[in-house]
């Protein structure tokens, strides 16, 4: 089942943010570093470019993604044109500490008290765009949580009297090209629950992690313990070991599925499992090419 999200305010939020492009200097793009290209939003590239402001894309959550991969994702993004990428975990004290200088190299000609410096935080929703905010003010402004569409509506605050910067609430855009997309963001808590089946969701990340992280997933399951081989079950297998394991039952005596995927959702969200990549820039190619529709 193809997954769209785009709630009304969204569309508000786009308009809101067109007009405040004209009155900025550079996007920081927030992205989710498990999904870097599936959390990235074509819309906003559309509005960057149609301005013709320069972009710095930040690979938010670093410390809940696979180091490897995000190495790799970052020499992706940095040998393609106009593009600097750079991860980041919000939670590092101090590791926002580095942007506003890559900003003003970015932007050399802006940043000062005439002419200070205009920056648009921008990104789908849940990538840590407040988080970004208050660490880079060193205080609490925004309203930050782990579940999309907190931040309803623009703010903007002085870093110091020659550097601006602009929260922006989280935006989808109207089609999910890829289906697995939808999957990874919504496994990412990307998107509102609402809008998908949590079930399906964890099938498919199940699937994903069984896949390229099986040790992790013995590790944390303890499936040897339970003599099952990690490399024989698939998402669904998996999901019924952990609920047997644990214990999860419906009031009918039969296995909650529902509550074990939520589990399972938890578990990869506030990066229990370890640290894990959805998605890495080969996956991407290989979709790409083939154009098919869940790819794990
Ligand atoms: N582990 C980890 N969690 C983070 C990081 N940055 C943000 N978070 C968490 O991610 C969740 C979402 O953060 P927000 O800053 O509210 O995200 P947002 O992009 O502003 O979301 P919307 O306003 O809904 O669009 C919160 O629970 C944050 O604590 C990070 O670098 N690492
Ligand atoms: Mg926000």
């Amino acid at each position: 089942m193809a997954i769209q999200w785009y709630p009304g305010h969204m569309t508000q939020a786009r308009k809101k943010a067109e007009e405040t492009m004209e009155f900025t200097d550079m996007v920081i793009e927030v992205l989710d570093a498990r999904v870097p290209e599936a959390s990235h939003n074509p819309v906003i590239n559309e509005m960057r470019q149609f301005r013709q402001r320069p972009n710095l894309k930040i690979l938010n959550k670093a410390d809940l993604a696979d180091p490897k991969v995000t190495e790799s994702w970052l020499n992706y993004f940095n040998n393609q044109p106009n593009t600097k990428a750079v991860a980041l975990s919000c939670k590092k004290a101090g590791d926002a500490k580095k942007i506003p200088a890559i900003c003003r190299k970015l932007v050399p000609h802006r940043g000062t008290h005439l002419k200070p410096l205009r920056a648009l935080i921008m990104g789908i929703p849940n990538v840590g765009k407040s988080t970004l905010m208050n660490a880079l003010l060193n205080r609490r402004v925004a309203k930050v949580g782990d579940e999309p569409a907190v931040t309803k509506s623009q703010q903007r605050f002085d870093l110091d009297a020659t550097f601006s910067i602009t929260d922006t609430p989280g935006m989808m855009w109207p089609k999910i090209e890829f289906e697995s997309d939808g999957y990874m963001l919504a496994a990412s808590h990307a998107i509102g629950r609402n809008a998908v089946i949590d079930e399906d969701i964890a099938i498919f990340l199940a699937n994903n992690l069984l896949n390229n992280y099986p040790e992790l997933i013995n590790a944390r399951y303890k499936l040897d313990v339970m003599k099952i081989d990690v490399s024989a079950i698939d998402g669904v297998d998996l999901l019924e070991a952990i609920a047997k394991r644990r214990s999860y039952k419906r009031h009918d005596g039969f296995l909650d599925i529902e509550k074990t995927a939520m589990a399972f959702l938890t578990d990869y969200r506030t990066g229990a499992i370890g640290r894990v990549s959805l998605e890495t820039p080969e996956t991407r190619t290989k979709m790409k090419i083939s154009k098919s529709t869940i790819v794990d």
